[in-house]
């Protein structure tokens, strides 16, 4: 499955493509959801033996039995469904979920075919990329967590540290539950991609570009359903909405690049997801993957580690 001419034209012009319909929702998306029910279930049962929740709210659909253990401790809980590690606090306990049918869905061939045609066919899968659980606001009312309200406006190429400014990193973005606008879209600025990385700033909801200094077109919010998927220049400012609405909108934001570039966080571990010069290279098993990020996160809460970005607090040009 490869972008037409036409797509790649508007991700040229735009920095950034929106593909209807591009997985099936069944056969890619669901399959996933369904390991989340097991993640969900240990996090329900462990939050209970803590006295954290009330009930197990074991006879609700995985949707609403999220929103509800996360109303229901007053949390949000979203590290124990994703694929990386946090930029803080790493303990030999922190939670993740490395399962095979995560494995399978990043090594879509479909989305493989398409990284290809932007890193090129030796593509390495990046170790920034996460799972995003944005609940209704009101179900966590007092929370700052960027993971569950709006995240502020940034570049992707901005989280990462100066190492991987020249890494060619396709960013891929695409909801496991509707992301309409009132569950908490993403919102792009056309354009943007043709200028530099623009400054960021440490803001209360996460690491942002600042109002004054955005640049591209006015913004563009992009409602997608389940199967749609973006495909996005790392130099492409975008953020998203808060979720008003009363269901849990889930994303994935993945990342390619070309292997042996830098990624910008050199301590956590990414893979070889394809490769035409060197098959034998590419990770195969799961088991192996999830491995690799227990040896990482044991290294990182016994050796601690410097800073996951560039940008400072009390920096002057934030002020
Ligand atoms: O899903 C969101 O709210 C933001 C995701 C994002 O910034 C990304 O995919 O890089
Ligand atoms: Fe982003």
């Amino acid at each position: 499955m490869k972008l037409t001419q036409q797509q790649l034209d508007q991700y040229e012009t735009d920095g950034y493509v929106v593909v209807r319909g591009f997985l099936d929702p069944e056969k890619h998306i669901q399959p996933v959801l369904n390991e989340y029910e097991e993640v969900l279930d240990a996090l329900a049962r462990s939050l209970y033996a803590q006295g954290k929740i009330e009930s197990l709210h074991k006879d609700l659909p995985f949707e609403e039995r999220l929103v509800n253990v996360y109303a229901d401790s007053g949390e949000a809980h979203g590290q124990w469904f994703d694929f990386s590690l946090p930029q803080k606090d790493i303990r030999e306990d922190t939670p993740f979920w490395f399962g095979p049918e995560v494995f399978r869905l990043l090594n879509l061939p479909a989305l493989l075919d398409v990284a290809e045609q932007f890193v090129g066919p030796e593509i390495y899968s990046t170790p920034v990329q996460h799972i995003r659980i944005k609940p209704p606001q009101r179900a966590l009312p007092d929370t700052v967590d960027n993971r569950v309200i709006e995240t502020p406006w940034h570049q992707d190429n901005g989280v990462l540290l100066e190492n991987a400014d020249e890494t060619n990193m396709l960013t891929v973005w695409f909801p496991l539950t509707p992301a309409t606008e009132e569950m908490g879209c993403l919102k792009v600025r056309p354009g943007s991609h043709k200028g530099e990385l623009s400054h960021h700033c440490i803001t209360w909801n996460g690491l942002g570009i600042p109002d004054a200094r955005l640049t591209g077109e006015d913004e563009v919010t992009l409602p997608m359903m389940p199967g749609d998927v973006l495909f996005m220049h790392r130099l492409t400012t975008h953020g998203s909405l808060p979720n008003v609405s009363d269901r849990v909108r889930i994303s994935y934001d993945l990342r390619y690049q070309p292997t042996g570039t830098a990624t910008g966080r050199e301590v956590f571990p990414g893979f070889v997801a394809r490769s035409k010069a060197n098959p034998e290279s590419v990770l195969t098993d799961p088991v192996e993957w999830n491995r690799m990020w227990e040896e990482a996160r044991h290294k990182l809460a016994t050796d601690g580690h410097g800073p996951f970005n560039r940008w400072t607090e009390g920096d002057p040009a934030c002020a």
